[in-house]
């Protein structure tokens, strides 16, 4: 029988066949012996409401089908898909919150052990939200008043959420004209919930406008809040040099892993971990030190800006355990399997919850408070100490890593270009129009077990550098980049496009830059604007040459992504089968309808090369109707020179600063 391959990384096949001859469990087995409810490719199901659940299935269910209530099939797929729109967006903007609440309490001075890291940034928030800086005015009461100028963004009645105005004018009138501009995150959630109860919105094109409302919310609100306090908080990213794979683990030391979504306690902790007198501790216990590391979003969090390894993506984390040699692993929330706290009892490994919102039976449980925020990191710290005694032998340790630099923050790519006086995204917008750069792809989202996961995402990173496509990419498709080996300059000399490969070589960068985190897809609406100001291509977002993907998405948040960036003007496409797919109606509002209001639109397509190509397709049509050169491998237009380092560093000798961040 041939083999089936359940993961495209070797690592993780390694450890997932160690696990089959030891019977040991992971969602890859679970995957195939839980078929996905084939409801939603012949039909859709409905069960808002205890007259059903009712089942629209059979070959006539999109005009005949109807619920007991008289629902039809595209109302029941429109107002499912706007369900998950809606959760995708309640989950970030719910991190964005207690972001902003950090911020608030670090401003308040009952949040001491945080600080503000990056004035210059909130210097720059402040000055979007029209906040007064600088001239003596203290830094708290600066950042006191960016907390809580963007906490209102939140429960807003009226109005627009702030940060809507740093999208292009032509975008925002779009968004205008269509009713969408959103008020408040938690007015148009709390809508949304409302129009998709028992007999209220029974229009699809209504109900899959209020999903890009909502989840413009997402975008421009909760996950934007999040980034920028972040940055605020902890730092703006810049590139540093981190491992990715299952061998960043050691066998003499502490093995930490901090995994889920919000940064706060996993920044704490990359400090107690620095501390003597806990590297003391750890030697006691007779380890040679404490090594810690990051799963799924936690870890683009603290690799870009620390340079902590990752384990990887969300299928890496059972097979992190399964190494043998994880002591604890900390999680707060989004993404976290539950079966680990059952594989966990296989091995020596502590499942550690932290977020009161985000319990599993079985785990331990040690409450995060960022007014504690340091003596919580330690307790969970010495927890994992204290436990490395008693690691069994037991596991599959595969010693595999790969290096990587992370942390292309858009403040970062726009400094890239030109230094700290001549920074700006016209050396970027004119490889574009000169073919060098044939597009720009985001790609983003989760890895999925129901393919050969991480597989997806490998496959459309070579082939796009291939094609001179640069790539930006954020959450576990970072994470899948990075444990293949592929965020590293030397990646474009070994695969990329000679037009590509010319632009990384000038710069020094790779063709895939590591983003961040999954909120931190805000910074590519952020960089999307940016070339849309520079002037050259597109004047809105819309019509760019650039394309998002989220290959093995599986979550709700991938949703609200593909849902915001389609309002903003990027054509999506996700992989795997397409929770909509019985309804043609809700299709073709998604691809057609959205396309000609926004210049966006959300396709899902399981086929990988069909990605690629609609994708490609999408870029040389934006390219055309730019009037753009041709593309054409290998040839370019006449173009300005790109500035190396070396170039930039005799400029930057006595230069005036640029008034951007670096
Ligand atoms: Fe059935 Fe209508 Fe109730 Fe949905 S809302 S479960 S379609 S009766
Ligand atoms: S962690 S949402 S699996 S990207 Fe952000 Fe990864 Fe998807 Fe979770």
């Amino acid at each position: 029988m041939e083999k089936v391959v359940k993961s495209a990384n070797e690592a993780a096949e390694q450890i997932i066949e160690w696990g089959e001859s030891h019977k040991i469990e992971t969602c890859f087995d679970r995957a195939e012996k839980m078929k996905p409810c084939p409801i939603g490719a012949s039909g859709a199901c409905c069960r808002i409401c205890h007259v059903g659940p009712c089942r629209l299935v059979g070959q006539n269910a999109e005009e005949e089908g109807r619920g007991v209530c008289g629902a039809t099939l595209p109302t029941i797929a429109g107002r499912n898909f706007l369900r998950m729109a809606v959760a995708g967006s309640a989950a970030h903007s719910d991190h964005a919150r207690d972001m902003a609440f950090t911020l608030l309490a670090v401003a308040n001075g009952e949040a001491s052990d945080f600080k503000i890291t990056d004035v210059k940034k909130l210097y720059r928030v402040a000055g979007m939200l029209d906040i007064e800086f600088g001239n003596g005015r203290p830094i708290n009461n600066v950042a006191r008043d960016v907390a809580l100028k963007l906490i209102e963004d939140f429960g807003r009645q009226k109005g627009e959420i702030n940060f809507i105005k740093r999208a292009p004018k032509k975008t925002q009138e779009r968004w205008k004209k269509w009713g969408i501009v959103p008020r408040g995150v938690d007015r148009e959630i709390t809508e949304s919930m409302h129009r998709t109860n028992m007999g209220v919105d029974h229009d699809p094109d209504n109900l899959l406008l209020s999903a890009l409302k909502v989840s413009l919310a997402d975008g421009w609100g909760g996950s934007m809040i999040s980034t920028d306090i972040t940055d605020i908080l902890f730092g703006t990213p810049k590139p540093v040099k981190g491992e990715a794979s299952f061998g960043i683990f050691k066998e003499d030391e502490v093995n930490l892993v901090v995994h889920g979504h919000e940064p706060s306690l996993a920044e704490m902790i990359v400090d107690v971990v620095n501390e003597p007198e806990m590297i003391s501790y750890a030697k006691s216990k007779g380890a040679n030190g404490i090594n810690l590391g990051g799963m799924c979003c936690t870890a683009n969090e603290v690799l870009m800006r620390h340079g902590i390894p990752t384990a990887g993506g969300f299928t890496n984390q059972e097979l992190a355990i399964m190494t043998g040699l994880v002591d604890a692993i900390t999680v707060d929330v989004q993404c976290i399997m539950p079966a680990l706290v059952e594989l966990s009892k296989k091995f020596h490994t502590k499942v550690i919850t932290t977020s009161h919102k985000a319990k599993i039976p079985g785990a331990m449980h040690i409450q995060y408070d960022e007014h504690r925020a340091k003596e919580i990191a330690r307790e969970i710290v010495r927890t994992a100490i204290d436990n490395y005694a008693n690691r069994k032998a037991e596991g599959s340790h595969v010693p595999d890593k790969f290096p990587v630099i992370a942390g292309f923050s858009h403040e970062y790519i726009e400094y890239m270009q030109g230094g700290s006086w001549r920074a700006s995204f016209r050396p970027l917008n004119d490889a574009i129009m000169a073919g060098r750069i044939r597009g720009v792809v985001g790609l983003a989202g989760c890895d999925n077990p129901r393919v050969p996961s991480q597989g997806l995402h490998r496959f459309l990173a070579i082939e796009l550098i291939k094609n001179d496509v640069l790539i930006v990419s954020t959450g576990c498709g970072s994470a899948a980049c990075g444990t293949a080996g592929f965020l590293t300059p030397e990646t474009a000399l070994e695969y990329a496009g000679p037009g590509l490969m010319e632009v990384c070589e000038a710069i020094g960068i790779p063709p895939i830059l590591h983003l961040g985190s999954c909120v931190d897809n805000s910074r590519i609406l952020t960089i999307a604007t940016a070339m849309a100001e520079e002037g050259g291509l597109s004047d809105e977002i819309g019509g760019m040459p650039a394309v998002g993907i989220a290959p093995e998405w599986m979550s709700e948040k991938a949703i609200a992504i593909g849902c915001y960036f389609a309002a903003s003007g990027i054509p999506v496409i996700f992989g795997g089968e397409s929770p909509v797919e019985a309804s043609k109606e809700v299709t073709r509002i998604m691809t057609g309808v959205w396309f000609e209001r926004f210049r966006g639109a959300l396709h899902f397509e399981p086929d990988p090369e069909k990605i690629l190509a609609l994708a490609l397709d999408y870029i040389d049509k934006a390219r055309e109707t730019l009037k753009l050169r041709k593309y054409e491998p290998g040839k370019f237009g006449a173009e300005r020179v790109l500035m190396d380092m070396a170039a930039r560093r005799e400029i930057e000798k006595g230069a005036k600063p640029h008034l951007g961040i670096y």
